[in-house]
């Protein structure tokens, strides 16, 4: 682990980060390492900043012009307190949505309380940049913002100081109350990174699987109704006709 702090440059980017987050023009940092949900709103508390927040279709926008569609990025929203009561990071309700069909689904076994923006469907199917819910210990890229990026914002200054701020190099910090080493991601990730990204791979085939096998169900389910319909009143008469006959 020694080794590998000589090439982490996480100190000089921390930083630049901190500069950011608790700067009072609009800025966004899109982290290129990856970290559990609990660590990423850890990492831009620390910075003075918090998980990206995105209370309106703007400020929608204004993140989607920072991230690639090929990736999932954590987001400041949660339902852990309250299973399907999504609250954000910073205590404003939900007022604006922008779930993918079909989500929030709390999918995986022990449940998913954790909001991301999800990259686009496998092969280019499905949208881009809709919302997911996944589990809080899935690792992922994320996005931080300070107090000043908002809806009014509608050229964020962010976009210009990314530009030379990317690629942010961030490393996995081993959270502990004091932090004692870097564990640089680049050095020692990768494989778990390519394992992951296989696991989500897995996830997303096995749940458009089940969503497809469930729409065939209750087609066949539907049309096992109209043959029972059928047999019972072949000629299509009202319910009096019925009776008559
Ligand atoms: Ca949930
Ligand atoms: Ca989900």
């Amino acid at each position: 682990m020694a080794a590998q702090t000589e090439s982490c440059s996480f100190e000089d980017e921390a930083t630049r980060a901190k500069t950011l987050l608790t700067g009072k023009e609009p800025a966004y940092i899109i982290s290129d390492g990856d970290a559990t949900w609990p660590q990423a709103k850890t990492f831009c508390e620390n910075w003075g900043g918090r998980l990206a927040t995105i209370h309106s279709e703007i400020e929608q926008k204004n993140i989607e012009k920072l991230l690639k569609n090929d990736r999932n990025y954590w987001i400041g929203l949660t339902d852990a307190e309250e299973e399907d009561t999504w609250v954000w990071v910073d205590d404003r309700p939900e007022s604006f949505s922008n779930w993918a069909g079909f989500e929030p689904n709390n999918w995986a076994d022990d449940g998913e309380n954790c909001g991301e923006i999800r990259k686009k469907g496998r092969r280019g199917r499905g949208e881009s940049f809709k919302w997911n819910d996944n589990e809080c210990s899935a690792k992922r890229q994320f996005i931080c913002q300070n107090a000043a990026a908002t809806d009014s914002v509608t050229t964020p200054l962010s976009t210009i100081l990314l530009s030379f701020l990317l690629p942010l190099f961030l490393c996995v910090v081993p959270v502990t109350l004091l932090s004692i080493y870097f564990a640089c991601f680049r050095k020692g990730g990768t494989a778990e990174t390519d394992a992951l990204k296989e696991a989500e791979l897995r996830r997303i085939e096995a749940e458009e699987a089940a969503r497809i096998k469930s729409e065939k169900m209750l087609a066949i389910k539907v049309k096992a109704e109209e043959t029972a319909r059928r047999l019972q009143n072949p000629h299509g008469l009202s319910e009096e006709k019925q009776k008559e006959v």
